[in-house]
């Protein structure tokens, strides 16, 4: 394939070849292209669209929704609900799952996603996203919720776009992870990163340490010798990336490793985590381990958790293959207790953590 020629469409075709259902999955990825080409013209309008700024709305996550989060939603229900493919549709803005209107044909893909990641960000004019999972449902039934449940490792294709100073698409089909760059002047999609691969090791690592009194002994332990970098038990310096739009980090990752944690905590206990499995944490994970890099929950593969609800959120560790296994290693000590000589003297006397509540 040449970088800088092939379009998504040509790469697909030949990406696809010997996979179920290749021309429909094909299809539906070219629609899902389509709705991230008018997102991105959306984003780039900035202000001049006039559809900055949050709603009194709220979403089904209690989240006040932005005009560009319920636009961009609408953009994917529209662009990918008519063309036969999908028997059903899923969203971070929607509290149910999407039927396909009687007058179209439906398929027997499921299209999960979040239309805008990181839409707090659009005001300020940072990178945002847009993420998306295809499962499959060859069932005769229209698909409940249930049907929507399945373990990341199931999905058909998963990417995101980010819609930075170029707009990219990322994409899997379960065959690496690949990167292609819009060309607006003939509104392609042009393939300029083929089979990205994430180094196994790195020195940056991305979290949001404002909440770290919240955080677990394990996830403390790791960020605190980063750090503490040569002086500690690393032997090298770190830096740390926070930009608070889960697509930049992880593209970031991707082009030049690192690790991103949005981890347990304690912040807020009816939530294990803050990213939401189906629509965030299962499509990047499978982006992640396609790129040769590692996707957690500190405990448990992410692709190997099985959804209990639409909604559900759950920790998430990913990036850098040595650095995310060392972090589940710190998290399996903490769980069995030999961790007790590595864990600051914050969490000997005021912990939140006492060894009773270990998880
Ligand atoms: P929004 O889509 O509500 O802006 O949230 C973005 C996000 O889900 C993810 O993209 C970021 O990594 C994370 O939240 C940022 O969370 P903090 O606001 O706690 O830093």
């Amino acid at each position: 394939m040449y970088l800088g020629r092939t379009t998504l469409s040509k790469f697909l075709i030949q990406q696809l070849e010997g996979i179920e259902g290749a021309s429909d999955l094909g299809a539906l990825l070219v629609d899902v292209a389509a709705a991230v080409k008018a997102i991105s013209a959306m984003t780039a309008k900035g202000a001049l669209s006039g559809v900055l700024g949050a709603l009194e709305s709220r979403n089904v996550q209690g989240e006040r929704q932005t005009r560009l989060d319920v636009m961009a939603n609408d953009e994917m229900l529209r662009s990918c609900e008519w063309g036969g493919l999908l028997a059903g549709m899923a969203s971070e803005e929607l509290e149910e799952p999407y039927a396909i209107p009687g007058e179209f044909a439906r398929g027997k893909f499921l299209l999960v996603f979040d239309p805008l990641d990181g839409s707090s960000n659009a005001d300020v004019n940072v990178s945002v996203g847009t993420i998306f999972s295809v499962l499959r449902h060859d069932q005769a039934h229209c698909p409940r919720t249930g049907d929507y449940l399945q373990p990341g490792r199931q999905q058909a294709a998963a990417g995101y776009a980010i819609y930075g100073p170029a707009t990219m698409l990322v994409i899997t089909v379960g065959k690496g992870t690949h990167g292609f760059t819009l060309d607006r002047e003939i509104g392609n999609f042009i393939l300029t990163h083929q089979d990205l691969t994430i180094p196994a090791d790195s020195s940056e690592f991305a979290i949001n340490t404002s909440n770290a009194r919240f955080w677990e002994p394990p996830v403390h332990r790791y960020v605190t010798e980063c750090q503490t970098g040569k002086s500690g038990e690393r032997g090298r310096d770190f830096n740390m990336r926070w930009i608070a739009s889960m697509v930049a980090e992880v593209h970031r990752i991707l082009i030049r490793g690192g690790v991103f944690m949005y981890p347990k905590d304690t912040k807020d206990p009816r939530k294990p985590g803050r990213l939401r499995l189906l629509y965030e944490a299962n499509p990047i994970s499978l982006l992640v381990e396609q790129a040769g890099g590692r996707a957690s929950t500190g405990r448990q593969r992410l692709l190997d958790v099985v959804p209990e609800s639409l909604h559900q959120r759950v920790p998430v560790i990913l990036g850098s293959r040595q650095e995310v296994e060392r972090i589940e290693r710190y998290h399996g000590e903490y769980d069995c207790g030999t961790d007790r000589p590595f864990i600051s003297p914050l969490f000997n006397e005021r912990s939140l953590f006492r060894p009773e509540s270990r998880a």
